[in-house]
This record gives structure tokens, sequence and C-alpha cells, in this order.
């Protein structure tokens, strides 16, 4: 698969101007770099999130490409079935994307989402991460991190963040991968490589929220680079049983490369409470290299 190059990406505008998101929002971001990546053959699913109100209520849309709006616990049925329909009238050619929060996805749509994947139906479901339930009032989810306040951990979450990706990895399907909307390029590589792959694709793309993590909307890009080079959200694909650390993230396997993890938190309102508290930073740590060992395990499994 040849590189992405930015010259080459459409200009196109598929996010309106005067939509309903907040200043610096990331799924927005996200959305942009989805359809610069599959253009005008994809339709999406979307359950209840920031998105379905992003879209905005007709007749004043946000965005100008199809999508269909499902209830949370239906995302990837949905999609499936979609999917077995286009196929059955011969449009091979339209790519069904699942863009769905992580309230959706780790928690009430799981279930969906492991049926889809144990049926290996042909869809892309993207998970855009951004650590809460945000449209609703920013409630902790199951991949709010360890540490992170949110209106109902007032005194910061006291669980590490449930890995969807990992889970995904053991349904065996084809394709799986991590990215971060501070990293369009390989973002957009992902999809685009994800998108010629039959079967269930799935991509878990961290969204750092301003209003939910508490730090200024110009930062959010910035954000989405520390997760990365803190080694707090590894880039990683999983392809035909092999992994492979990706380009922006190679650097930080290394931990003495990394970018000190204070330095991410302390952007980060949510994090407030914990930043003179050395056992919940230690916590944060250990979480960090809990995931590496992982991906280190996997990557010794390689061509076995
Ligand atoms: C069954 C059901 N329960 C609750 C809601 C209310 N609700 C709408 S959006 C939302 C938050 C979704 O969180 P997430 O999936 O992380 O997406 P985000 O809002 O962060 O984009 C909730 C709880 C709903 N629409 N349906
Ligand atoms: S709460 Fe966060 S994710 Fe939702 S629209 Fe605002 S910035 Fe975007
Ligand atoms: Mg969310």
């Amino acid at each position: 698969m040849m590189a992405v190059r930015l010259k080459e990406l459409p200009r196109r505008r598929y996010g309106q101007p005067g939509n309903a998101a907040c200043p610096g929002c990331p799924e927005t971001m996200g959305l942009r770099y989805l359809k610069m990546a599959l253009g005008d053959d994809a339709v999406l699913v979307v359950p209840a999130s920031c998105i379905s109100v992003i879209q905005g209520i007709y007749p004043r849309s946000g965005i100008n490409f199809p999508i269909l709006n499902t209830v949370f616990a239906a995302a990837a049925s949905t999609a499936a079935g979609m999917s077995a329909g286009f196929r059955l009238r011969g449009m091979d050619n339209v790519k069904v994307v699942v863009y769905a929060g992580d309230g959706g996805t780790a928690d009430i749509g799981l279930q969906a989402i492991s049926g889809a994947a144990e049926r290996n139906d042909d869809i892309l479901y993207i998970c855009v991460d951004n650590e809460a339930y945000m449209n609703t009032g920013i409630q902790r989810s199951s991949a709010t991190p360890y540490g992170a306040w949110t209106t109902t951990t007032v005194t910061g979450k006291t669980e590490q963040k449930k890995n969807v990706p990992l889970i995904l990895i053991s349904h065996g399907v084809p394709y799986v991968a991590t990215a971060s909307v501070g990293y369009p390029l390989d973002f957009i590589e992902k999809v685009r490589k994800a998108s010629q792959i039959k079967g269930f694709k799935y991509i878990h793309l961290l969204a750092p929220c301003p209003i939910g993590w508490r730090f200024d909307p110009s930062l959010t890009a910035k954000m989405a680079q520390l997760a990365v080079k803190t080694g707090f959200f590894p880039l990683y694909e999983y392809y035909k049983g092999k992994l492979t650390i990706s380009p922006p993230s190679r650097p930080f396997r290394d931990p003495k490369r990394r970018t000190p993890l204070i330095e991410y938190l302390k952007l980060q309102g949510r994090y407030r409470h914990i930043l003179n508290d050395p056992n919940a930073l230690k916590r944060i740590e250990e979480y960090i290299d809990e995931q590496w060992r992982w991906l280190n395990l996997l990557e010794s499994t390689n061509g076995h």
C-alpha cells in the first residue's frame, strides 16, 4: 500500500461550517479524515453520541453524506445488515462504516460488535474514543482511563481503561488498528487499507475532547500526539495475524525516548487532583507498561 500524501487528498468539505460541534472537536476531525480517506462510496452508521448531534437535525444538517442513526446496542448489527443488502444488490463498492463513541463501543454496543466480528461481517467499525460519555455530560465509560475525573468519578476513576482493540484481536478478525487524530495521515492510510480488506475491520481512534478532558480547544492535535509520545496510546496494526507498530509510535517503544507522562497529564484539568499523587501516577505508568507488554508478546508470535 502506497503511503498517503497530503497533496493527493480530496479538498471537498464534508463537514459544513456552523455545525453543532464544540471548538476543537476531535470527532469532527476524525470524521473529516475518514471521508478524505473513503470519498463518496462510504455510508456511515452512527449510534447515539456527539456525532448524532453534530450531524444536525433536519433540515439543518452539519454534514453532507449518507448517514444512518441507530440505537446504541445495534450499530454493528445494523451495519452488518446494510452491508449484506448492498452486496446482494451487487453494490460491492459501497463501504459500510460504523463511527461510534467509546460508550457505544466499549460498553453498550460490545455484544453486537462481538457478534459481527465472530461472523466476520464485511464492515469497518471505527470507535472514536474520547474516553467518556461526552454527549450526555461527561460520564465515565469503561474506556475512561484510571485517575480521570468525570461527573460520575469525581475523585478520579478507580479502574484502568478497557483495551477494546485487544478484545477484537482475540476474535481473529482480519484487521485491527489503533490511530490518533494527532496523526491524520497514519489514520487515513489505515482506513484505506482496511477498506480494501473483506470481512470485519476495527480501528480504535483516540480523540481527545477539550470539554471532557478540560484543556484548551487549540490543543486537540497536540494532546492526541502527546498520548502517543508518552507511550500511553501506542499506534499499531494487526493484519493477517501479524502485529506491526506504526511509524509514529516506533521511537516510543523505548521508554527512555518517551515524553514524560506528566507533560500529557498536566495539560488536562481532569487529572488535576492526581498530579501530586505518586501512587496514582504509578498506576498510570503501570497501565502503559502493561500495554507494551501485550504488544511485545503479540509481536513475538509474528510468523508463527
Ligand atoms: C439506550 C440509550 N441510553 C442512553 C442514551 C443517552 N445517550 C445519548 S449519547 C450518550 C453518550 C454516548 O457516549 P459515547 O458513545 O462515548 O459518545 P460521545 O458522546 O462521547 O461522542 C448517551 C448516554 C441513549 N441515547 N440511548
Ligand atoms: S463534547 Fe467533545 S466530542 Fe462532543 S462535540 Fe464537544 S468537543 Fe466534540
Ligand atoms: Mg465518548
